[in-house]
């Protein structure tokens, strides 16, 4: 009987140009009884091109077959910067997927607050309701036609929230359901939001809780940051997940992120108000470009270095 090892690689299909290559993957919630990936990455284009694919397992989950690919959305990229392509399933079983606001700086295609666009956005789709996918009920623009390549002539059905700059990562908090996002900054300020269904985030009005453009009387109907950090602590925010583990007694509850610049490992307590400033918990010196949550609910820093670090208790 032959066996094949199949490893799960798509370098022959992904381009890390820039800020490109492949972002994130989710698993479906049934997995492996339903054994699906989803996967987040970008392809050549001009300059790139965002790519949202199925991928399936043909052996009870123990790898993954790169030639199974199903594509569920795709999204040409103007520039190699701001790609997003965090993913996950929410606890409503729907994919939630991150898209920056298109790249270059200041938000030059003027997406953020485009809502007949993706980009910018966070998009939630039912991948179990239709090829490639349903629109779920609750959306705020439900009713329209899908954004088919990521745009249309009226607001996309499939946004979920807006004006957002670049969504680098998000998770769910598994006890409260909250779904809690670093978004990054521009020059000066990094954010924590917690996303909610039609919400506007503010870019590029707003960078933080500030101005943007306008730099001054901007308007103020926007969902304040939980918690924002200025460019003196970091330089680029990557959102990390709500503690639910059980090894650090006292750290329970507090939702931790960090910087990829500076190496700064943040937390705020899950029920700050807007505006909560960040307890500095550790000078790491990593790269930090993702966080990871293992099944016991103990949280781990990726460096982009190429190591993972448990987050543990100071002595
Ligand atoms: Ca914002």
């Amino acid at each position: 009987m032959s066996k094949k090892c199949e490893n799960f690689d798509i370098s022959g299909l992904a381009n890390s140009a820039g800020e490109g290559g492949l972002f994130g993957l989710a698993f479906h919630p049934n997995f492996p009884s339903t054994p699906e990936v989803f996967v987040s990455y970008t392809r050549s284009g001009t300059p790139l091109v965002s790519y949202v694919s199925r991928f399936r397992s043909i052996d009870n989950g123990l790898t993954l077959n790169a030639a199974t690919e199903e594509v569920i959305l795709t999204m040409d990229q103007p520039a190699t910067n701001h790609n997003g392509g965090d993913l996950a399933f929410g606890a409503d079983n729907f994919l939630y997927i991150g898209f920056g606001d298109g790249g270059g700086a200041n938000d030059q295609y003027g997406n953020g607050q485009n809502t007949n666009t993706l980009m910018g956005t966070i998009v939630r789709v039912d991948v179990a309701g239709g090829l490639p996918y349903a629109i779920p009920a609750g959306n705020p623009y439900e009713a329209n036609v899908m954004c088919a390549g990521g745009a249309g002539m009226t607001p996309c059905p499939e946004i979920y929230a807006w004006g957002l700059r670049n969504p680098w990562r998000f998770s769910f908090d598994g006890s409260s359901g909250k779904l809690w996002v670093g978004d990054v900054g521009q020059g000066s300020w990094e954010e924590i939001d917690v996303i909610t269904a039609g919400g506007n985030y503010g870019w590029n009005v707003r960078e933080g809780a500030h101005c943007f453009n306008p730099t001054s009387g901007c308007a103020t109907n926007f969902i304040e940051p939980i918690s924002e950090y200025n460019h003196g602590l970091g330089s680029s925010i990557t959102g990390g997940y709500v503690y639910r583990g059980s090894a650090i007694a006292d750290l329970g509850g507090w939702y931790l992120f960090g910087d990829f610049g500076s190496g700064r490992l943040f937390g705020v307590p899950e029920n700050s108000s807007p505006g909560t400033a960040p307890v500095i918990f550790d000078e790491t010196g990593l790269q930090i470009v993702s966080f990871g949550q293992s099944t016991d609910r103990e949280l781990y820093v990726v460096h982009f270095g190429g190591t993972i670090h448990q987050i543990v208790d100071a002595p």
